[in-house]
């Protein structure tokens, strides 16, 4: 890869399961497939964002690669982008550190996710690093100069974090941070559980029940999709707040189809939710599909995909320890 002067664009997946869940897929990767083509794009497995809560290390391994092959299975192209894993640059931990020591804790505390994360472990259990996860992420962030960050609508607040971490670092101590944007996709920003439809789809949900996994097979899938939860007015109609099953269903289908909200509402007007569901069914086999056949075969070459990403950890070493030397310098750390 050769520099550019596109603007660069930063965004990462946590390796904590063995397969990304559709909301990650419609959410994130799909958008960065896109964007890829207008940024200079540095895509990361973020694995020491995942150790944040507790994981088996050997599972760990396999998820990284298991993650980083979903990513080009579904058009992250390592020939246009810096593809790499996050613990292969060590500048994410380092300028982590000194951003942590430039965060408020109270402002660390008003994290929504880590009250979300924490409450389902036990505030006791919860780790200070999953605390301190937004502060990781900004740091993922800034090491790029990113513009942009393309993310669910779930990150906005820690995108909102590390721009105003950004402001503060080039206050205090000299212009040094490109200050980014969040990009969040309207229509894409969230999904849903199936089973909880108020919940958002995650990988680590309580229960698999709700969770559609881009590579389990083609049954497995639709059977929780048409085992969907929705409601007993037996209308196919768009109402987030009284019908937040089936407004996740036309929201799936519609992103996955190309079609409109209101086209795929007009498409099954007087029909029952098992046609619905019928119809997505096959609009999200259409879709993960030729994701899973092709994840399948990169990981049937670990050697290569271990290739592809030394070669993303080169770059990204490159640009990330310019930024950092560049942060120590200003802060007074001597080299
Ligand atoms: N349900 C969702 N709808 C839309 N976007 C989503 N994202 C996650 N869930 C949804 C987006 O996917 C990207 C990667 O997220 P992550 O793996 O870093 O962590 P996460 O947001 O915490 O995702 P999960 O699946 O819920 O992971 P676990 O269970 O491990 O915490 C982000 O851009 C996110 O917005």
């Amino acid at each position: 890869m050769t520099e550019t002067s596109k603007p660069v664009l930063f965004s990462g997946m946590q390796p904590s399961a063995d397969s990304l869940q559709l909301g990650n897929y419609i959410g994130a990767l799909s958008q960065w497939t896109k964007m890829q083509e207008d940024y200079d794009a540095f895509f990361c497995v973020v694995n020491l964002h995942a150790i944040t809560v507790p994981q088996d290390p050997a599972g760990l391994v396999a998820r990284t690669r298991r993650t980083a092959a979903q990513y080009i299975a579904a058009g992250i192209d390592p020939a246009k982008s810096t593809l790499f894993v996050q613990s292969h640059v060590s500048a994410h931990a380092e300028l982590a550190w000194v951003l942590n020591t430039l965060t408020g804790f109270g402002e660390a505390g008003r994290m929504t996710q880590f009250k979300d994360k924490s409450q389902k472990q036990g505030t006791d259990t919860a780790s200070v690093g999953l605390f301190t996860y937004p502060i990781l992420m900004a740091a993922d962030i800034l090491l790029y100069q990113a513009a942009s960050v393309p993310v669910g609508e779930d990150q906005r607040q820690h995108v909102e974090l590390t721009r105003d971490l950004a402001n503060r670092f080039n206050s205090r101590f000299g212009d040094t941070f490109l200050v980014p944007e969040a990009h969040i996709s309207k229509g894409t920003a969230k999904v849903y559980d199936l089973q909880v439809p108020t919940a958002k789809m995650s990988k680590s949900a309580e229960s698999d029940a709700g969770l559609v996994n881009v590579l389990d097979p083609a049954n497995v899938t639709k059977k929780k999709i048409m085992r969907a939860v929705t409601d007993d007015e037996g209308v196919v109609r768009f109402d987030r707040e009284t019908k937040p099953g089936v407004s996740n269903l036309l929201t799936i289908y519609s992103v996955l189809s190309g079609q409109s909200v209101d086209s795929v509402v007009a498409e099954y007007d007087g029909r029952g939710y098992g046609d619905l569901k019928k119809g997505l069914v096959e609009v999200v086999e259409g879709s993960l599909a030729p994701v899973r056949e092709r994840t399948e075969e990169l990981l049937s070459d670990p050697a290569e995909l271990d290739r592809l990403l030394a070669q993303g950890a080169e770059r990204a070493n490159e640009v990330a320890g310019r930024t950092l030397d560049l942060v120590y310098e200003r802060i007074g750390l001597m080299r």
